[in-house]
């Protein structure tokens, strides 16, 4: 019997006594107890109904729990669907309507949200909390350690991950057991990883860097984690000293030159930094050599297809670009509207194929069919092109998105819920340049004419419908938003006109 993810990550430790989890306190968790954590967890789910290919939809803290309850569904055949602490009932209701899960777990504390949007779907409901504690481990405590793994081959789904999409309605990503895998045995041999490795893990775990890239490469190398809540500059400078590697949105790179006690002494015996999941920007890599004496390793990935480039462990890591694609990994710059690949060094459509590609959208097969071309190419949205070295710039987006401290936000979706608040005649969400977040959200309203609308109003009226992330952090008013001939808002007017909005709100630390 073969489980194509979980036997490579987690089937057979290499060392079964040595640390996989290392967390603040210096407490540790082996190889062999989280293997034996899992098998608890897969029994506790089998117990609760789930069944292979069911999805288990999950929302709670980053624990050492949450992470084996992942490896857990998987081992029980399951599809592992994480969903991001900020989301609001709201939010939830409509992941969980559409993935029709047969069990949520969320946090205790949000329990009585949660309880009615599981019973709707038709789905078991469980608890975790941030400390391990709740009713889900109350009933793995009771199954054995020696679960027996459930079969799975290499195109049966491991994970759904919801991404937002530019018509508001968010898009169930599949990723299948060799998606993960391809992509992590690669990137472990890219980066030099081995088991004398200690990552230092400070992404969230609901999110392709941290759930995938980060975790699956520490087990698939054997390595140690030093696994944190969250990042937190002190604690990061607390416990670089005691890591090899660490993995981070560019906004961890900028809040830690914040910080003058980062310095070169601090990160002298590290072997690797990099970055991804938002632009890294050309000065801050500088800046980052100058004062640590390292290159950040800039790479480039999407929830739909893991990560498709990076600049090499060897050789010219540029900055301003995410380097090349990873071994089996095609990437052509094609013309958006045909899809025929452009001349070198011109911009065009940013095309990817290859073993590390989605399996499609959750039930979506049209949005799915639009998204590829016909030779199986998948169009990331993302404008790009190759320079005369080989190396891939992005330079834009076709798609109407923001990415803010390495979240995406789609405008679309904050803009109807905009448009539908009392007084409101139509709206425009825009990213502005945010020196902490990359880019900070910023919307633009129409109101009616005589309409009791306020800046204040409007946050209020928003706050239990959206992330807290995803909400604009200013409103402006105004009498008409800009168009073009073809009555297009013009996102770029608004955006040069509110640029330097955020200039001053730099986070240190
Ligand atoms: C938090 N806030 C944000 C925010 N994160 N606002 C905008 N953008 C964000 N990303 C807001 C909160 O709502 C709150 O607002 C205030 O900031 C403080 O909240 P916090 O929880 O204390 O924030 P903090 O811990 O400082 O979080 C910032 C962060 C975090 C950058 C550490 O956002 C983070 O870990 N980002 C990583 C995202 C990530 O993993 N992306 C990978 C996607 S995968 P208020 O108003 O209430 O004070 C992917 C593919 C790929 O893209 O290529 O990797
Ligand atoms: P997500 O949907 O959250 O997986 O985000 C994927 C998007 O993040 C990509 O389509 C890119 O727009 C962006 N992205 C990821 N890595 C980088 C990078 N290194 N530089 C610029 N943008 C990036």
């Amino acid at each position: 019997m073969t489980n194509i993810l979980f036997d490579a990550l987690l089937g057979q430790p290499r060392e079964p006594a040595k640390a996989f989890l290392r967390m603040a306190d210096g407490t540790e968790i082996s190889y062999a107890a989280m293997q034996a954590l899992t098998g608890k967890i897969a029994g506790a789910l089998v117990a609760l109904g789930v069944k292979p290919g069911d999805r288990v939809a999950v929302q709670v803290e980053k624990s050492p729990q949450a992470l084996a309850l992942y490896l857990a569904t998987v081992r029980a055949g399951g599809v592992f669907l994480p969903l991001n602490t900020a989301y609001t009932a709201h939010e939830i209701a409509y992941f969980v309507g559409d993935a029709e899960p047969a069990l949520v777990v969320c946090d205790p504390r949000t329990e009585n949200e949660i309880a009615p949007i599981a019973k709707r779907a038709g789905a078991a409901l469980k608890t975790l909390a941030g400390d391990g504690s709740g009713s889900l481990m109350a009933l793995a405590e009771g199954q054995p350690e020696d679960f027996a793994t459930v079969e799975r081959t290499g195109s049966d789904l491991a994970a759904i991950l919801y991404t937002s999409g530019t018509t508001g309605r968010s898009k169930g990503a599949m990723l299948s057991h060799d998606n993960l895998l391809s992509n992590t045995l690669t990137l472990v041999d890219e980066w030099r990883f081995t088991a004398d490795d200690v990552l230092l893990h400070v992404l969230p775990i609901f999110h392709t860097h941290g759930l995938f890239v980060a975790t699956n490469i520490v087990l698939a190398a054997g390595a140690t984690a030093i696994f944190l809540p969250k990042f937190d500059a002190d604690e990061v400078i607390r416990l670089l000293p005691a890591s090899t590697a660490m993995m981070g949105v560019p906004t961890f790179y900028t809040r830690l030159l914040g910080r003058p006690d980062f310095n070169r002494d601090l990160v002298a015996h590290m072997r690797l930094f990099t970055s991804g999941s938002a632009p890294l920007l050309a000065e801050t890599h500088v800046e980052f050599e100058d004062r640590t004496g390292h290159r950040i390793l800039e790479r480039y990935g999407m929830t739909e297809t893991n990560m498709n480039t990076s600049n090499p462990y060897d050789g010219d890591r540029r900055a301003g670009t995410v380097g090349f694609p990873l071994p089996g990994v095609s990437i052509r710059i094609a013309d958006p509207d045909t899809g025929k690949e452009v001349a070198r060094g011109e911009i065009g459509s940013i095309e990817v194929k290859g073993p590390n590609v989605f399996q499609g959208y959750w039930r979506m097969p049209e949005k799915t069919a639009s998204e590829f071309r016909t030779d199986g190419f998948f169009i990331t949205g993302d404008l790009g092109k190759i320079d005369a070295d080989g190396y891939l710039h992005i330079v834009g987006r076709a798609k109407d998105l923001i990415i803010s401290g390495g979240y995406n936000i789609y405008p679309k979706e904050i803009e109807l819920i905009l448009d539908d608040l009392p007084g409101v005649v139509e709206s425009a969400v825009i990213g502005v340049p945010h020196p902490d977040f990359g880019e900070g959200v910023v919307g633009v309203i129409v109101p009616e004419k005589g309409a009791d609308i306020t800046e204040a109003g409007v946050q209020e009226a928003i706050r239990d419908q959206l992330a807290r992330f995803k909400q604009p952090k200013r409103v402006f008013f105004v009498d008409s938003l800009p168009r073009n001939t073809m009555g297009k808002v013009q996102k770029n007017l608004l955006r040069d006109e509110h640029t330097a909005l955020f200039a001053s709100d730099q986070k240190a630390g």
